[in-house]
């Protein structure tokens, strides 16, 4: 650790420059912290920035840290990375981020010597899973990776986690040293000092996935059940009616009725109606289509209760989805309550539907990631497709995904693929199992289409289905609750 004096001069600095701040924050996980750092404030404070760059130099130097190169982790320590380099005259690499998802671009710039170490810069460790993205990339490009040197370790099992990859951890500054200092110099009280000190304790086990809320965070926050998130006050009206017939029917299985005879489909309707919550439907794969059938399907959503769920997958500009949705031979506005769409077309595919369906009280899903192999919805797609549903949240309510993709109870995730053993189909469709769906990834909806179509009896396979991914949801919810 850094000097007594000097540190304290940083900590303080850090304070006053909104760096570091107290108080109650929303973390990515969902989790509630009393503690954020935003170190990214700093970047437009030069002697602040030279200070900080300063002092991680200084500690991989008293660590005796040897090391050919220098790496900061995108994208705040990327300045403090060059400063460092520029100063002592060191080869830096730069790390790109972007590159994961667009497959084409390097991922680090620089030159690389295979067999080189090179040194990690990071501003804070939490979970340590930045470091790890970061010396993944490193590794795989031939380099050996074995110090990181951050600002503030947040003592949240970081440490911890890189030891088991090979990584030492050195760190200018603990938080509960932060703490002790802060509190000294009276910028923060006694009762605050108490609760950040909580708050470490009691996050210090969770595991990587929790911590980047890619995973529901159980135990720590108690989860809503579907009947409470019914209840809340900005709930979309569609997601409300759902959540209720999801409770009083004891249902969270949405039917993927894919079949090509009309008769059929009402048949499917009429029998496994009482277990599902939602039929969807692909029309355009009917044989024939007339205006009466869907007159007939709706009589029988109304009475088994179940909302009915046009799987059309809008991807076009606004204009021509509008006129999709509204008219042509299907008049999908006409009688289905909820449709989806995709994110690529950006945000004028929701502008158009919205013109058809929000004075119809109709709602939308997001199409954010997709169960087949090798599909492109991932990663910083996924990112901006939940903001894109999070910006027009009066008319999309929540997502197709193959996981809980956003912390707000008001949006619902529906996941396809998805039969009673894992597995592919011969044409990339992957399935997951209902307890893995819904209990470990945190989504609420389960869809099923073969898994109960091509079952020798298709009333007990939706029931089958229902009760399992019903009882996902309540052993979530139990878990959820206990402390
Ligand atoms: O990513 C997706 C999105 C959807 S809506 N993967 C999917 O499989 N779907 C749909 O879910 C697909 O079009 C099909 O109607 C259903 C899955 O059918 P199953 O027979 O594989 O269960």
């Amino acid at each position: 650790m850094a000097a007594l004096s000097s540190l304290a001069e940083l900590a303080c600095s850090l304070y006053e420059a909104r760096a570091l701040k107290f108080g109650s924050f929303t973390l990515k996980s969902g989790l509630s912290s009393p503690v954020y750092f935003d170190l990214r404030v700093v970047v437009s404070q030069p002697a602040l920035m030279n200070q900080v760059a300063d002092l991680l130099f200084q500690i991989a130097k008293a660590a005796t840290v040897t090391y050919d190169c220098v790496c900061g982790v995108p994208y705040t320590a990327l300045p403090l990375a060059t400063i460092i380099c520029s100063t002592h005259q060191i080869p830096m690499l730069i790390r790109r981020k972007e590159a994961k998802d667009y497959g084409t671009k390097r991922l680090v710039e620089g030159r690389i010597n295979p067999g080189e170490t090179c040194l990690i810069i990071e501003d804070v460790v939490t979970s340590g899973s930045s470091i790890l993205e970061t010396v993944d990339v490193l590794r795989k490009e031939g380099l050996k990776v074995s110090d990181a040197i951050v600002l503030v370790n947040r003592e949240q099992g970081g440490e911890a986690r890189l030891q088991e990859h090979g990584i030492r951890l050195h760190s200018v500054c603990t938080l509960s040293k932060l703490l002790e200092i802060l509190h000294q110099h009276s910028k923060i009280d006694t009762e605050m000092v108490g609760k950040v000190r909580k708050f470490i304790q009691e996050t210090s086990t969770l595991t990587i996935a929790q911590m980047n809320g890619s995973m529901p965070v159980k135990k720590k926050c108690r989860e809503m059940g579907f009947g409470t998130r019914a209840q809340l006050p900005g709930i979309h009206l569609v997601a409300a009616r759902l959540l209720k017939v999801m409770d009083k029917k004891r249902s969270n299985l949405c039917l993927s009725a894919d079949v090509t005879d009309p008769e059929e489909l009402l048949q499917l309707a009429d029998s496994l109606g009482p277990s599902i919550c939602m039929l969807k439907t692909h029309v355009d794969i009917l044989s024939h289509f007339t205006p009466d059938l869907m007159k007939e399907l709706r009589t029988l959503a109304d009475r088994h209760e179940f909302l009915i769920f046009e799987d059309r997958k809008f991807a076009d500009i606004g204009n021509t989805v509008r006129h999709q949705y509204e008219g042509g031979v299907f008049r999908i506005a006409s009688w289905s309550d909820v449709v989806n769409a995709h994110a690529v077309p950006g945000p004028g595919v929701l502008k158009g539907l919205k013109e058809v369906g929000l004075h119809l009280q109709r709602g939308c899903l997001l199409i954010a990631e997709m169960s087949s192999c090798g599909s492109l919805a991932t990663g910083d797609y996924t990112k901006a497709a939940v903001k894109m549903a999070e910006e027009h949240p009066d008319f999309v309510f929540g997502f197709i995904s193959g996981s809980r993709v956003s912390s707000k109870p008001e949006f619902l995730h529906l996941t396809p693929g998805v039969q009673m053993q894992a597995g592919v189909d011969n044409l990339g469709q992957q399935y997951l199992t209902p307890q893995e769906v819904i209990n470990k990834r945190g989504s609420d909806i389960i869809i099923v289409g073969r898994g109960i179509l091509s079952a020798p009896n298709r009333i007990d396979a939706a029931e089958a289905y229902r009760r399992a991914a019903w009882e996902a949801y309540v052993s979530r919810l139990e878990d959820s609750q206990e402390d």
